[in-house]
């Protein structure tokens, strides 16, 4: 008799906590839906300048590069860029000109970018003394 009572419930209670879960599950996907579809993001991006392996002076183009080289986002969202120069014989610059952003770091430098994607479009940027491979694009899809 114990036996039985016991399984009838641990099903039931089971069930329960199925349904709970889906709720969740629900609710969590429908907000997240509205969120991209109405509100501005808030974005974090660590911007690193990694080396490539080849040997620049064997090439005769730099070694450096902006990882990542491609950031998107909506536009009205903010954006921080948490940007790192992780060289340690040169100077790089991330420079934005479509949002007038021009920063320059020294070897083992970083600083924080802040900025609001205003503007929609894909707009350009790069390390000033880097120009060849040192560069990527901000994408803003329009609202
Ligand atoms: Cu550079």
């Amino acid at each position: 008799m114990i036996t039985q009572r016991g399984g009838t419930r641990v099903p039931i209670v089971v069930a329960g906590i199925a349904i709970v879960i889906a709720g969740a599950a629900l609710a969590v996907s429908y907000n997240s839906a509205a969120g991209r579809a109405r509100s501005p993001q808030a974005w974090v991006f660590y911007l690193v300048t990694p080396e490539e392996s080849f040997n620049e002076t064997v090439v005769g183009i730099p070694h450096y590069i902006f990882s990542p080289n491609q950031i998107t986002v909506n536009q009205g969202d903010s954006i921080l860029i948490h940007f790192y120069n992780t060289a340690d014989d040169t100077h790089h610059t991330f420079t934005l000109p479509s949002y007038q952003i021009n920063v320059d770091l020294a070897p083992g430098q970083h600083q924080d970018i802040r900025f609001v994607a205003t503007e929609a479009g894909i707009f350009p940027f790069g390390c000033t003394f880097h120009p060849t491979t040192m560069r990527g694009e901000l994408t803003v899809l329009p609202a």
